[in-house]
């Protein structure tokens, strides 16, 4: 609605009297009548559309980092890398203040993998895997750990170290074997080809049909589980099937397994140790292989 002054006018506020302006005095004595709007305007310039908003320094208080979350249990973070020197820094310095133990499965890098991380991380323990490949070196580095909780993040920079107590929350709160999800609200990959998401989708079902689980994501190495279902997880697996294959011994044993968003960055330097086809088929006869009832009859 607009009302017109005897001007012929528009007001610029409709409330707005006709004939009487804001401030304006009334009977001789009275004191001149305000409103609301005159109060404002003596307080602060008008802003007008298209003044930019005041620029505000920053203040620097104390920084929230990922690192405040407690739990009450002890925590082993267990890292498997081969030639990562470095990626290793960008990991370690994000390891939150939860974590009490760091385990290094170092594959006999050939180049200063070690020495990164000793000195990012001087407590840092070393272990030997034995023989190479992703499986061998972290069931080696699980058989060391001594946390009630364990974590395995992988060394290249491809998972977030702040992202570690959301797996930890979940575990405070009964669930048994927590993995990170690419595929939930939340989550994402900035790494996975086309390739590689299609041949995650198609094990994805498999698993899920085999093993009668509602996951959204298999072949993600970030991961955390309670250190005492060790022994139900089994793991035997030498390469990169381990991941699924402490999935699928995870939905076999009945463990109660809760998925959290990640988001799965890329490679921050160095050259993959995965390929996919091979390593696709490897996953594909581990599902196969130990999937419930497989073993009747035979
Ligand atoms: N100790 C050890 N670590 C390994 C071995 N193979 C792979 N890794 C580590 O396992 C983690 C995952 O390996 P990647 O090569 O990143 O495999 P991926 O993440 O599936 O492949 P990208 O997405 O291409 O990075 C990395 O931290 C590797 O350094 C191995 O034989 N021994
Ligand atoms: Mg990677």
């Amino acid at each position: 609605m607009s009302t017109t002054l005897p001007t012929g006018q528009p007001s610029a506020n409709p409330a707005t009297p006709s004939g009487s302006s804001p401030g304006t005095p009334g009977p001789p004595g009275a004191r001149p009548r305000r409103r609301a709007a005159d109060r404002i305007a003596d307080r602060a310039p008008m802003r007008r559309a298209g003044d930019r908003p005041p620029v505000r320094p920053l203040v620097r208080g104390p920084a929230r980092r990922a690192g405040d979350y407690r739990t009450r249990h002890t925590v082993s973070l267990v890292v498997p890398a081969r030639d990562e020197a470095r990626n290793i820094p960008w990991v370690f310095e994000q390891i939150p203040s939860c974590v009490d133990e760091v385990i290094l499965v170092d594959g006999s890098s050939r180049d200063a993998t070690v020495t990164m991380a000793r000195a990012c991380r001087p407590t840092v323990r070393d272990v030997d895997q034995g023989a190479p490949g992703k499986g061998n070196a972290l069931r080696a580095g699980f058989a060391a750990a001594t946390g009630e909780y364990i974590v395995m993040i992988d060394a290249d920079g491809s998972m977030w170290p702040g992202e570690i107590p959301h797996f930890l929350h979940f575990l405070d709160h009964g669930y048994d074997f927590v993995k990170g999800s690419r595929r939930m609200a939340g989550g994402g990959s900035l790494d996975l080809t086309p390739l590689r998401a299609l041949g995650n989708k198609a094990l994805l079902l498999v698993v899920n049909r085999l093993y009668g689980g509602l996951l959204t994501d298999l072949c993600y190495g970030y991961c955390a589980f309670r250190r005492d279902f060790l022994a139900e997880l089994d793991l035997r697996a030498t390469g990169f099937e381990i991941e699924a294959e402490m999935i699928a011994h995870a939905l076999r044993s009945g463990l109660r397994i809760a998925e959290v968003p990640s988001l799965e960055l890329p490679r921050r330097s160095g050259r993959s140790h995965l390929h996919a086809v091979s390593d696709g088929r490897r996953v594909l006869r581990t599902l196969l292989a130990e999937r419930p009832g497989a073993g009747e009859g035979r």
